[in-house]
């Protein structure tokens, strides 16, 4: 019997006969002893746009409660402050084997030196002008007997005033907005800067990063000649033309040199903003936390066409009661969220031509609805359907509920430590011996966004664990590891 080979490896290392295939393989594995080491860190600040929302406030309490470190009780029991849900706090990574030959498994923190999120220095800005005290209260995400002993210490926290352009959120926000950046747009752009410079000088911090989790604004238009380029892109801000908020909150980042992360799904970083970033060696990063639904659906897709199953339509629904629910029941910002829930399988689909021909993708839709009862606990149901061999077909269905807050806190958590991180690593290749830093499109940060910005020309990945696996990869590099390759071939042999 004959079998095509539908590749050939052209390699000194491998050798094709009609019998056998020989591969000379330089396999990698490491021997783990523990010591430890002390490694300076900066100072970081970070300032959220929409500081004084549901995910703001959540995140806020939840560094303070673990600084703190409080505990307090519950009907179920005490709980203590924890840090479940960030990749870099409580994921772990394996290092390789101890003298026993078993496997050695670290805090994801603790593969390089990152700074501590105790250690973080909290800022921003809100359209509504309310202390972050009372933000946390209006959140009702936290328990009382949290809230109660976080309260003195977010009592004077007061969102700076910020810029609010109506027509990109949805009207039923206007009550909020109390607290507001007047003037013109470049005048407006001047005090972002301003506030930027006074928390990082008045904070004592090395640096800051900005992180946008306000409400979801409506897509802009990319118009050639008004956002197209980072030139045009200035000149339509000191013009007072079109620009949204979230826009002028990157490009006042970029001009300070403060790394730029998008946690909405709309579009700010619109060419202009980009090449804005790219001249001027800052990092930015987008778009949409992948928090829930999404993550579990970049999980669930991947394994089932990982597996061989061609899933043919998913239908997922969400209803949720909290402010930003409220604001995407307007359809301008629905079809933001639409849009960048939607695109998470396409890698997967087109990475299997034997399922799926050129062109050919599941059916996927998406709902959601605003039910102000069931508050920040979000409820998400998703179907599933693939089709089996000979004709058969698989229907999953999964219910999800949860706080949406303490699901995408650690998230922002998680994005300000690895894009921090990342400003301190660079690299040089045989091409080029002079060190270099990644693109200024920070797409090693995939795993955290529902539509991941890369650079131009990259492949986008969405599937979760492809994206986990190169953040770890990366970070192994770093140290001189080899990439986790799972082998475990020290355990395959005699
Ligand atoms: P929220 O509505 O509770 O908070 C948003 C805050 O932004 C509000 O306090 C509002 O007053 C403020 N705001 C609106 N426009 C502003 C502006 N121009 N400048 C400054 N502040 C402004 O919403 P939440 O739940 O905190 O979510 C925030 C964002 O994160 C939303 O866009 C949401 O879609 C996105 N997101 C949330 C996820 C989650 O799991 N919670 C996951 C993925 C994305
Ligand atoms: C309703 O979908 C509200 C949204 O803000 C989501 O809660 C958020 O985007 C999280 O979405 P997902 O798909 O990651 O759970």
């Amino acid at each position: 019997m004959e079998a095509t080979a539908e590749f050939v490896v052209e390699s000194p290392d491998v050798v094709y006969g009609p019998d056998a295939i020989e591969a000379q393989y330089e396999y990698r594995t490491t021997c783990v002893s523990r010591e430890g080491g002390v490694l300076k860190v900066p100072r970081l600040g970070v300032m959220l746009v929409g500081w004084g929302g549901n995910n703001g406030s959540t995140l806020t309490a939840a560094v303070l409660a673990n600084r703190l470190r409080l505990s307090w009780p519950t009907r179920t029991g005490r709980k203590e402050a924890n840090y479940y849900g960030s990749l870099t706090q409580a994921g772990t990574v394996s290092l390789g084997l101890d003298a026993e030959g078993q496997e050695v498994f670290v805090p994801f923190s603790a593969l390089l030196p990152m700074v501590a999120p105790d250690d973080l220095v909290f800022d921003g800005w809100d359209i509504s002008s309310v202390n972050l005290a009372e933000a946390m209260r209006r959140a009702q995400v936290l328990d009382w007997g949290l809230q109660e002993q976080l309260w003195p210490h977010m009592e004077s926290l007061r969102p700076r005033p910020s810029v609010y352009i109506p027509e990109f959120i949805a009207a039923n926000q206007s009550a909020r907005a109390d607290n507001l950046i007047l003037g013109t747009r470049a005048q407006q752009l001047e005090q972002i800067r301003r506030d930027i410079r006074d928390f990082r000088s008045s904070a004592g911090l090395d640096k800051v990063i900005v992180l946008w989790t306000a409400n979801t604004e409506r897509f802009c238009e990319v118009v050639p000649g008004l956002n197209d380029t980072a030139e045009n892109l200035l000149r339509t801000i000191q013009l007072g033309l079109e620009v949204s908020p979230s826009t002028l909150f990157a490009v006042a980042s970029i001009l300070e040199g403060c790394a730029f992360l998008n946690g909405s799904p709309q579009n700010t970083l619109v060419p202009g903003a980009l090449e804005l970033a790219r001249q001027r060696r800052v990092f930015v990063g987008g778009d949409d936390f992948k928090s829930g639904q999404t993550k579990v659906k970049s999980v669930l897709v991947d394994f089932l066409i990982g597996s061989g199953l061609k899933t043919m339509s998913i239908v997922s629904y969400n209803h949720l009661g909290n402010n930003d629910g409220q604001n995407l029941s307007a359809p301008p910002q629905f079809r933001s969220k639409e849009v960048s829930k939607s695109s998470v399988v396409d890698d997967m689909v087109q990475s299997n031509p034997v399922l799926y021909a050129p062109g050919e993708e599941p059916d996927h839709c998406v709902v959601i609805k605003y039910v102000p009862y069931v508050g920040d606990s979000k409820r998400a149901l998703d179907e599933y359907t693939s089709e089996l061999m000979l004709g058969g077909t698989n229907t999953l269905v999964l219910h999800n509920t949860c706080e949406d807050s303490l699901l995408a806190a650690p998230i922002m958590l998680d994005l300000v430590l690895l894009t921090e991180l990342c400003q301190r690593v660079s690299f040089c290749t045989d091409a080029d011996p002079e060190p270099q830093t990644f693109h200024s499109v920070l797409s090693l940060l995939s795993f955290l966004f529902k539509a991941p910005l890369v650079p131009p020309g990259s492949p986008v990945v969405n599937a979760l664990f492809r994206q986990r696996s190169c953040i770890e990869n990366i970070l192994r590099a770093c140290v001189g590891l080899p990439p986790q390759n799972h082998m475990l071939l020290e355990h395959k042999m005699e």
